[in-house]
């Protein structure tokens, strides 16, 4: 199966600097080659980190509180395109990141790739975050644009002006009701309103203790229905610290691997997956020692193994 590849160095979604390393430090740890050689994939793209250093401008003040908006715009952008030109081949895509603004191009890309492909019928989203990150700019109280993608891809933040995401058009976007969050426990007020407002269907950790990831697994795929394209993005916060440190915003009581491989596993199995982002891994963070970094790394790398078929006897 043909599989393209984006490696996006990109931090500006948020403030701690490292996560732009993470695509070198997954691919150094072996990642590609294992899904070349076991996997089978035929890999497409170049192997070089994308750092967009040419779309970041010197003076990037905020609009609408947003931070960085110029460049998170404009390099979503671009991601956006090359997302779109792998999905419109009909391959699977891979996107490390980089932080979670990063989302806002691969599934612009893949939504508008999908809708082609449908003749307009939309593509679901899974999304596994220990956060919503559906503030709109005003609702945010971090500035920080990895907090809001969903807002921008859902269309509940709106924007005309190209430089600051206007550049996203109706194809790039999604459907609330194709949206379903697993893993949410550090939640915003402003958000907990939109996701009661929307209706958006999101399993919280409180969810996984009381069914168990085996009956959420159904619940999440019952809820999009068979037949319809997944994109999968994956924030390694997700985890629980203690197989993921070194992210930016870690939060107790999380998944275990098993739960997030099994998650993966579990997309995998529909044969629906279109592209998986995984995102918000910092090698740069590693709490007490660097073993922090090197076993969050390979959490990244089961997680993106196991979404991509690594399991399955
Ligand atoms: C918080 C934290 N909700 C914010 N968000 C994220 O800044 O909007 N941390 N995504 O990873
Ligand atoms: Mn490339
Ligand atoms: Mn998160
Ligand atoms: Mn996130």
């Amino acid at each position: 199966e043909d599989l393209g590849v984006v490696a996006v160095g990109f931090s500006g979604g948020q403030c701690k600097p490292g996560v732009d390393a993470a695509p070198s430090a997954l691919i150094e740890s072996g990642l590609l080659t294992q899904l070349r050689d076991e996997l089978l994939y035929k890999l497409h793209g170049d192997d070089t980190v994308h750092q967009y250093t040419d779309l970041v401008p010197h003076d990037d003040p905020p609009y609408r509180s947003m931070k960085n908006p110029r460049a998170v715009s404009s390099v979503t952008r671009r991601i956006a395109d090359q997302v779109y030109s792998h999905a419109k081949e009909g391959r699977m895509v891979l996107t490390l990141g980089g932080d979670h603004s990063i989302a806002i191009g691969t599934i612009a890309g893949t939504a508008k790739a999908m809708r082609e492909r449908l003749g307009g019928r939309e593509m679901a989203v899974i999304w596994v975050d220990a956060h919503a990150d559906i503030n709109t700019p005003e609702s945010s109280g971090s500035g920080n644009i990895h907090g809001m993608p969903v807002s921008f891809l859902t269309g509940l933040a709106k924007e005309d002006n190209e430089e600051f995401f206007g550049w996203l058009q109706p194809e790039n976007l999604i459907s609330v009701k194709k949206l379903v969050y697993i893993g949410l426990r550090d939640v915003d007020i402003g958000e907990k309103q939109i996701l009661r407002q929307h209706g958006i269907k999101a399993f919280s950790m409180h969810d996984i203790d009381r069914h168990g990831i085996g009956r959420v697994m159904e619940m999440a795929l019952g809820h999009i229905g068979a037949d319809t394209p997944i994109h999968l993005s994956f924030d390694v916060d997700a985890l629980d610290p203690m197989w993921a440190p070194s992210t930016g915003t870690p939060v107790r009581g999380g998944l275990t691997l098993r739960e997030g491989d099994y998650i993966c596993e579990c997309v995998h199995e529909t044969g629906s997956l279109v592209a998986i982002d995984l995102v918000e891994v910092n090698p740069s963070l590693a709490p007490a020692t660097d073993i922090g970094a090197h076993e969050t790394v390979r959490a990244g790398c089961s997680l993106i193994r196991c979404a991509l078929g690594e399991s399955l006897l």
